[in-house]
């Protein structure tokens, strides 16, 4: 007599293949696609899908967080300022204050919490996915070209495997130092990236957020691609900027979405 229900290989190996399927279809047109499910991404992740928006975060890894297991230095703790704690809070993150305004979490607590938050208000995600380039149409980003990770690491030599690509009515690049999907533009000479500049923590957070916004028609920057783009400081092991960012991102995603539904 078996624990386990009685089951065949064969059905393990549909469910996989007809649940993955359904959904990879039913987001081949989307109203978000993130770029990077980092602290940032997932926090703008969370906040669409609060608020009814179908976004798809396509990550390059297996695993999800980018930079918010870690703290710095290989330390897996991490630290905000005020008044980002309001985010902990939020997400039920047990933090201490360390001094005044200065807080620190768990870094695989605070990453779980973060994920398991973006999951549970709706967002999907594709893992094991890179971003290779954008869908372009009428001068407005209007997708992004993907494979399967693993594919990127082969060499050309051995096979060339063409990408697909995915519609959406925004794209949010929140793929951190690289600005990938901003890159991509870049190499076209539609935008000019400045690059981050040298750390400085006291105006990197503010800087971040300030910029967080759309570059250029249908793209999104949110998170250090912020400051990619803009040329600001690199701020290291201090995340209240990305987690604000996050939400600046949903938010100016929503106001353009809602604009674009009123002139429909
Ligand atoms: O780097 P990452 O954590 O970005 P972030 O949200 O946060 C930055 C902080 O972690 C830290 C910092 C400030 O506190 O300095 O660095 O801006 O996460 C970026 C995610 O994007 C994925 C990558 O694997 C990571 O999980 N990513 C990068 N390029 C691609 C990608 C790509 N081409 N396609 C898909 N995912």
């Amino acid at each position: 007599m078996s624990i386990f229900k009685a089951s065949s290989e064969a059905q393990v190996t549909r469910a996989i293949t007809e649940e993955f399927l359904n959904s990879f279809k039913e987001y081949i047109t989307c109203d978000v696609i993130i770029v990077g499910g980092g602290p940032s991404g997932l926090m703008a992740a969370r906040e669409l899908a609060k608020n009814n928006v179908k976004v798809l975060v396509v990550e390059a890894n297996n695993y999800l967080g980018g930079g918010f297991w870690i703290g710095g230095y290989l330390m897996n703790k991490l630290t905000v300022r005020s008044p980002a704690e309001k985010f902990l809070d939020e997400l039920q993150i047990p933090y201490k204050e360390y001094e005044e305004g200065l807080f620190v979490a768990d870094g695989p607590h605070a990453c779980s919490k973060l994920i398991a938050a973006a999951c549970d208000a709706g967002a999907k995600i594709l893992n094991m996915t890179k971003v290779d380039d954008v869908v372009l149409k009428n001068k407005k980003v209007s997708g992004v070209v993907i494979n399967w990770t693993p594919v990127s690491a082969l060499p050309k030599s051995i096979t060339c495997v063409d990408p697909v690509a995915l519609e959406s009515k925004l794209v949010i690049d929140a793929t951190g130092h690289d600005a990938c999907v901003a890159a991509s533009l870049e190499k076209r000479g539609i935008i000019k990236l400045q690059g981050f500049g040298a750390m400085d923590v006291m105006t990197s957070e503010d800087g971040v957020v300030l910029k967080t916004g759309e570059v250029y028609p249908g793209l999104i920057v949110t998170g250090m691609a912020v400051s990619t783009v803009y040329g600001i400081p690199r701020m290291g092991p201090t995340f209240g900027g990305m987690l604000l960012s996050g939400r600046k991102a949903a938010e100016t995603a929503l106001h353009i979405l809602v604009g674009d539904a009123i002139k429909v």
